[in-house]
C-alpha cells in the first residue's frame, strides 16, 4: 500500500502546526484468477476428433485447430485457451462428455495461471 505522509511542525507565529494531512491509499480491484484449459495427448483419439473438438469447444479455426492438435500429438499436451473458473470448469466438463459419449480416452484438465 502506497501513502503520501506528511508530518509538520510549527516553525513560523503565523503557523500554528495545525496542518492538513493527504492520505492516499490506492485503489485495488482483485482481479479473478485465470485457468488454463489443457488438452492430453493419448494413443487412441482419432486425429480428426480431436480437431473437431478444439473447433466445436473453444471455436478454433480448423487451420489452427490442427496445429493445435499436432502440438499436444508430439508434445503430450498443449494449453487450448485460459478462461474464469466457470468457463474453464464447463469447457473440460463439455469435452469430457463428449470423448466419453463417443468412447474415447481424450483427457482434458483445467490449472490455475501463475
Ligand atoms: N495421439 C493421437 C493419435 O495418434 C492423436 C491425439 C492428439 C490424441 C491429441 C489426443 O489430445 C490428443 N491418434
Amino acid at each position: 500500500m502506497q501513502r503520501l505522509d506528511v508530518t509538520a511542525m510549527a516553525d513560523t507565529p503565523e503557523d500554528d502546526g495545525d496542518v492538513s494531512v493527504v492520505t492516499k491509499t490506492k485503489p485495488k480491484t482483485a482481479r479473478p484468477p485465470l485457468y488454463k484449459v489443457l488438452l492430453l495427448n493419448d494413443d487412441y483419439t482419432p486425429m480428426e476428433f480431436v480437431v473437431m473438438v478444439l473447433e466445436r469447444f473453444f471455436g478454433i479455426g480448423h487451420s489452427h485447430a490442427v496445429e493445435i492438435m499436432l502440438t499436444v500429438h508430439k508434445k503430450g499436451l498443449a494449453v487450448v485457451g485460459v478462461f474464469s473458473h466457470e468457463i474453464a470448469e464447463t469447457k473440460v466438463a463439455q469435452v469430457m462428455d463428449f470423448a466419453r459419449r463417443h468412447q474415447h480416452p481424450l483427457q482434458c484438465t483445467m490449472e490455475k495461471e501463475e
